[in-house]
């Protein structure tokens, strides 16, 4: 595998995605939940970009991850929005502008409305589909290196697919499995495309990983459940881009196989990590399982009620050193009010990832999600990930204590 990061800095960086930020008439979220439509002033970065672009000077991060909104691109299937692009590609200038490397998210849970409804990702058309997006995007815009296909897959497939919470609304593990090979199809062939329209490229997905443990754990049922679920949700995707396979394992049959055409089709593994869940069998539950937070390091839980674990985020980095690629966390931050708790968040996990850096693990880059407060999926607007944050009446922004200190942290650390 290649194993090539040219710049040799390490990427401090923010993340963010389009939806979260500017809304957007045409996507399937909108009319899935319709906190912004009813409130269409708080997408306001599509007009207020400059402003926020300037937030990531002040901070003096080297690196900005965010994402294309497909639908804003694609509204209706064979119309094409080359004002979407140049908006973007203006984005990507201002960032280049300001030596910050751009990092651009082809697909970030969201789709135009008319491909959830006629070529949803279990269909096999929406392969050409997406293919014909990456297409238009590499024909059109210039100066990105880092790629992300996919943010997420798994917690795209889970919610589409299984939990049903989120667009297609399926809840059916045979067309998650077929929505699965679609995408990783599609991550491939993108993989290839943009090779070969800009040969040094770092191409990659951004993997959620999380610290699965039983609930009990001298409960034999509980540890087999975060067992199997350990496997599926954090290896089998590692797993895929090693042998080109997805191995869906059940606990009592043999696996099944399903080829997927992505081995090696990966420059770096972006890693996006959050927090650690515990698991307990269940009858009474869907699918027998029961999932719970508990404060058990004492850095308590955010205000999403997720368990704050800085050590699972060595855990996730060192399975995914398998792949032997370079790492680069694309995403870890939380939801919360207190400024003092965003701190120690921060300083918890990059203390952590300093110690893996040290202990020769790869890791190239950092990116705090989020720069701005924004709205987060089925939460609305008051889980509050962001470095400054929001007033979502007024549009101001405000840089909270952890801005100063995220700025402080990168200046010191040598890494
Ligand atoms: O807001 C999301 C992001 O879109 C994907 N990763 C997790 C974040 C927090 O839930």
């Amino acid at each position: 595998m290649k194993t090539e990061i040219a710049s040799d800095r390490f990427l401090w960086g923010v993340a963010t995605s389009a939806f979260q930020l500017e809304g957007s008439p045409y996507a399937d979220w909108t009319t899935w939940d319709s906190v912004l439509s009813d409130n269409p002033d708080v997408t306001s970065h599509y007009t207020l970009y400059k402003e926020d672009l300037k937030l990531l000077k002040e901070l003096g991060v080297n690196a900005y991850r965010f994402s294309f909104e497909w639908s804003r691109i694609q509204p209706r299937e064979n119309v094409w929005d080359y004002e979407a692009l140049a908006h973007y590609q203006e984005i990507i200038d201002i960032l280049i502008e300001n030596n910050i490397e751009p990092m651009v998210t082809l697909h970030h849970f969201t789709h135009p409305l008319w491909f959830i409804k006629k070529y949803p990702w279990h269909e096999y058309p929406s392969i050409r589909k997406f293919l014909d997006y990456v297409d238009k995007v590499l024909s059109t815009i210039r100066g990105v290196k880092y790629w992300i296909t996919f943010n997420e897959p798994y917690v795209l497939l889970l919610g589409g697919y299984l939990e049903g919470c989120m667009p297609p609304g399926k809840r059916d593990a045979v067309l998650a499995l077929d929505a699965l090979r679609n995408i990783l199809v599609c991550h491939g062939q993108a993989y290839d495309m943009i090779h070969s329209s800009i040969p040094d490229a770092m191409v990659s997905v951004a993997h959620n990983m999380a610290a699965l443990a039983p609930w009990r754990r001298w409960n034999p049922m509980d540890r087999l459940l975060a067992k199997i679920a350990k496997y599926f949700y954090n290896h089998s995707l590692l797993d895929a881009f090693l042998t080109g396979k997805v191995y869906v394992k059940f606990p009592f049959r043999k696996s099944l196989e399903i080829p997927v055409p992505i081995k090696d089709k990966l420059d770096f593994l972006g890693v996006n990590y959050y927090t650690r869940v515990h698991m307990r069998f269940n009858p009474f539950k869907k699918m027998g399982v029961e999932l719970r937070h508990r404060d058990i390091d004492g850095y308590g839980l955010t205000d999403m009620g997720w368990e704050i674990h800085p050590r699972g985020l060595e855990k996730v980095l060192r399975y995914a050193s398998k792949l032997d690629v370079p790492l680069i966390i694309t995403e870890n931050g939380i939801a919360t009010h207190s400024s003092r708790k965003k701190i120690r968040f921060m300083k918890s996990h990059i203390d952590i990832l300093e110690r893996c850096v040290r202990k020769g693990m790869d890791v190239r880059g950092y990116f705090y999600w989020s720069l701005i407060d924004n709205y987060e999926w089925l939460q609305g607007l008051d889980s509050r990930f962001g470095l400054y944050t929001v007033d979502f009446t007024t549009l101001e922004r405000k840089p909270t204590k952890a801005a100063f200190y995220y700025s402080y942290l990168m200046k010191s650390r040598n890494l």
